[in-house]
């Protein structure tokens, strides 16, 4: 095994990470030669991107990512993910956590999912993936960290994979342990690896991290922080020399990690990760975290957009991520998991049929080539238009890739950055629902709108009188006349609308404010 380069300061001594393994601490650029995920040499273009199509991606990267819901925007319209919650332990202590919750890494605080045993686990794969024939990815994702519970993780694997050959596995993990179990999750198939990596700096990991539990041994600060960037490093390597797509998820903490995180971002893309996915922090005192309680704030929707634009230019970045919860079950944005308590599992007498699911995912393919060919066509009509002009939009979807909720009814809009380019998904924000039990909330058409402040137009499959009024006078359109047709083409087709206003002087361009991301803790739908 070589020596793992850590892009920290050359004073810092060296480490006895693992057993015949020393890690190196030298200058963060010349780490490994770059690998990475595209046929183009993982150049780090966007068009690389999670929001990649089959053009873009080489045909075996294609093949692992297409039904991916979290390794491909595009596909995330369309696939569900399920999570079981077997990995109770965790052996780290990250700031923005409190053990009576979920891995804040994959979840969001505020919710706890059902333990599991890696039977009652394998049974719910099975029972969902029966009624659910558009779930393809099965996680484990705590709700502490899965490599602190091996045996259970690899053994909920292992029945999974015998009863349910045509899912794909996904594990996401703080790191600390990786290195020790990277041969077994390549002998089990395990094909995508999430790894939380906040920081590659011990200083700023001191902030974040007060301990980690390492060979029987509990670190505090600077030296838990150390040992926990570097075995994160290593183990980040030792899965991409092995072909195992990877993705790192980063929480973009305000004053503390905030612009490290471009350094993170060259570190684990020389280091082949496929994707980074920056996620805002979410921090409030009920949540009883030590950010939550000495009033860390998370950052704005513009902040956070910024940096993931930066980012951009160097590697693939996921914005559409909605960290969900250990047990989360459904497509990202919503939450079946109250269908399938291990209860009502137990009760159902479930026969897995791999060929229903076949034919399903066969017609899901055929609305995706019909979405790709209407977004085609709408952009040879916006080829002769040559502007700077951006523009975001919110959009009510409940799925395929359509404008196809009401207003009231929607918890997220999803954000479309519209330009000459095209339309690009950047990003979501959830909200309360504006619809109570047949009326509208006032208070909560505040916030909706504080979410969606950025945005110059809203697309919905309806809207009611009230709230249509309110958005306008808040300078949002409200738009409904592509109600139930494919998101990126109607809003291509408002968006050359829109250009032709501005050059014929009916109304004129203007940037928006910024916008709120949800601070509260967030609950199953
Ligand atoms: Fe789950 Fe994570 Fe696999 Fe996806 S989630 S283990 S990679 S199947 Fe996805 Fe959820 Fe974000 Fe995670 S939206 S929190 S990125
Ligand atoms: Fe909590 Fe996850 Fe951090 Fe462990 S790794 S302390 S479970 S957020």
């Amino acid at each position: 095994m070589s020596a793992v380069v850590v892009g920290i300061a050359a004073t810092l001594s060296s480490v006895p990470i693992s057993t015949g393994t020393v890690i190196r601490v030298e200058v963060a650029n010349q780490a490994a030669a770059p690998k990475g995920c595209s046929s183009s040499g993982s150049s780090g273009k966007s068009s690389c991107g999670s929001g990649a199509g089959a053009g873009d991606l080489s045909p075996e990267i294609w093949e692992k990512i297409k039904n991916h819901p979290c390794y491909s925007e595009e596909a995330h319209h369309h696939y569900a993910r399920m999570h079981v919650a077997v990995a109770p332990a965790c052996n780290i202590q990250c700031n923005y956590c409190n053990r009576k919750y979920d891995c804040a890494n994959e979840s969001r605080p505020g919710v706890v999912s059902e333990r599991l045993t890696p039977e009652q686990a394998a049974k719910k794969v099975v029972a969902v993936a029966s009624t659910i024939p558009q779930m393809t990815v099965l996680g484990i994702a705590g709700p502490g960290d899965p490599l602190a519970n091996p045996d259970k993780t690899f053994k909920t694997f292992e029945l999974i994979s015998r009863q349910a050959p045509d899912i794909k596995l996904c594990l996401s993990t703080n790191g600390l342990a990786l290195p020790d179990h990277v041969d077994t999750i390549k002998k089990f198939n395990v094909d995508h690896v999430t790894i939380t990596i906040n920081m590659i700096d011990p200083e700023i990991g001191a902030e974040i991290y007060p301990w980690v539990y390492y060979r029987n041994k509990r670190y505090k600060g600077r030296d838990a922080a150390k040992i926990l960037t570097e075995r994160q490093l290593q183990g980040l390597e030792m899965l991409t020399d092995r072909g195992i797509l990877c993705k790192v998820n980063s929480v973009m903490i305000p004053g503390i990690n905030d612009k490290h995180l471009v350094e993170v971002n060259k570190a684990v893309k020389s280091r082949g990760a496929f994707l980074h996915n920056i996620m805002p922090l979410i921090s409030a005192p009920e949540h009883g975290t030590v950010f939550g309680l000495n009033g860390q704030r998370g950052p704005t929707a513009q902040e956070l957009k910024a940096l993931q634009d930066g980012c951009e230019g160097q590697m693939n970045m996921m914005r559409h991520c909605r960290q969900c919860r250990a047990d989360a079950v459904g497509l990202l944005g919503e939450d079946r998991s109250a269908e399938f308590t291990t209860e009502k599992i137990m009760q159902m007498d479930v026969e897995y049929d791999a060929e229903k699911r076949r034919i399903y995912q066969e017609s899901v393919e055929t609305v995706r080539q019909e979405k790709a060919a209407a977004k085609k066509a709408e952009l040879v009509g916006l080829a002769g238009e040559h502007t700077d002009i951006k523009v975001l939009v919110a959009v009510a979807t409940k799925g395929e890739g359509k404008i196809n909720e009401h207003f009231g009814h929607a918890n997220e809009f999803q954000v479309y950055e519209l330009s000459t380019e095209g339309a690009k998904f950047v990003g979501h924000r959830r909200v309360d629902l504006y619809c109570q039990g047949g009326y509208g909330e006032e208070d909560t058409l505040a916030t909706v709108t504080r979410a969606i402040n950025d945005c110059h137009a809203v697309f919905v499959a309806k809207i009611g009188g009230c709230p249509r009024d309110e958005l306008k006078a808040a300078g949002i359109e409200p738009v409904d006349k592509y109600a139930f047709e494919f998101i990126e083409k109607s809003a291509l087709a408002w968006f050359k609308d829109y250009l032709a206003k501005v050059k014929a002087g009916e109304i004129e361009h203007t940037t928006r404010g910024d916008a709120a991301i949800r601070q509260g803790a967030l609950l199953a739908a």
